[in-house]
């Protein structure tokens, strides 16, 4: 839930600075931005609203470039603006979406902890790195089942996200372990099962996730240890199956070395990716809110969930 004192610009930097991060999260809080925003937006005519909100839409797409999760939420609420009714009823439509969009979200992250919790068994060690709710729901609802379960959770260099997921498991009393990101393949062989989640599963299964997680990935695989990962189908990304890439944002340097310090150093250059790309091979299992798929279902995820129709690639082709 948004403040709902926070303007969209605010929102906007909110999501660009990670006060407002996590894919879900911030698809959710993108269409609660909007749906504050349609319901002010002064417009005379259904064009002047159409143009209005996309703006802020376009505004809020430039955030952050990875989690798929925000053009497809913003798509899901957006769309259905083409039509000249008049603004009072487009703008009521536009809450109809916004509501059910947020809504779904929150029950997805329900239903794939329920489906997520089944691959847990009694006596598991879990790994999990960075901080999804989606990942973390799985846990969650196994621990609440009564699954005596144990989790290795990462520090997540360079924000540290690790320490929202360790509060989080430290509130629900599962006992964790708590490790540096280096130190995932020193442990790997104590745990039965990796839970990530995901800012983007692309149609041949790969997952885009925080950086980081293609290494624990390829450990576990080396280890015979199942990864799973878990994801809304609202992750999934449509374009992918025409060739599109997911883009890998690089966050500012500052973020892995003070420039105070990076100016003493003038020949290194900080890099710093938010994300890798964990290929499908080490990816044992996705459990989206629609079932439990090998990455090699990816695609089915994006005919059926989606419901891209061709006009719409073309569109998209058209544009670009
Ligand atoms: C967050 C991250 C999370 C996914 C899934 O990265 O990589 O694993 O977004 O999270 P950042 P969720 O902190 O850079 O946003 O399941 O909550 O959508």
């Amino acid at each position: 839930m948004i403040d709902a004192d926070m303007t969209l610009d605010e929102t906007a930097e909110g999501i660009r600075t990670m006060e407002i991060r996590g894919a879900g999260r911030i698809a959710r809080t993108a269409v609660e931005a909007l749906d504050e925003h349609a319901a002010t937006l002064p417009a005379a005519t259904p064009r002047e609203f159409r143009d209005g909100m996309q703006r802020a839409a376009d505004l809020l797409l430039a955030t952050r470039p990875t989690a798929v999760s925000l053009p497809n939420a913003v798509r899901a609420v957006m769309r259905g603006l083409e039509a000249d009714h008049p603004v009072d009823d487009l703008r009521a439509a536009f809450h109809g979406r916004a509501r059910a969009f947020v809504a779904s979200s929150a029950g997805a992250v329900e239903r794939i902890g329920e489906f997520g919790a089944r691959q847990i068994r009694d006596g598991d060690v879990v790994m999990t790195h960075c901080n999804s709710e989606a990942a973390l729901a799985c846990i969650v609802a196994a621990h609440r089942a009564g699954k005596r379960i144990e989790v290795f959770a990462t520090e997540v260099r360079p924000r540290g996200q690790g320490l929202l997921t360790i509060r989080r498991l430290n509130d629900e009393a599962i006992p964790t372990h708590y490790i540096v990101d280096s130190a995932a393949r020193s442990f790997v062989n104590e745990v039965d099962l990796v839970i990530v989640g995901a800012d983007a599963v692309t149609v041949n299964g790969a997952v885009v996730n925080k950086i980081g997680t293609a290494p624990i990935a390829l450990a576990a695989h080396e280890a015979r240890t199942n990864v799973i990962v878990a994801a809304e189908t609202y992750k999934f990304a449509p374009l992918t199956t025409v060739g599109a890439r997911v883009p890998i944002e690089e966050r500012p340097p500052a973020e892995v070395l003070p420039d105070e310090v990076a100016a003493t150093l003038p020949h290194v250059r900080v890099r710093n990716p938010a994300f890798d790309v964990t290929p499908p091979e080490y990816v044992d299992l996705i459990i989206t809110e629609a079932g439990a798929i090998p990455p090699t279902m990816a695609w089915m995820i994006i005919r059926d969930h989606l419901g891209w129709s061709i006009d719409e690639f073309r569109r998209v082709f058209e544009r670009s």
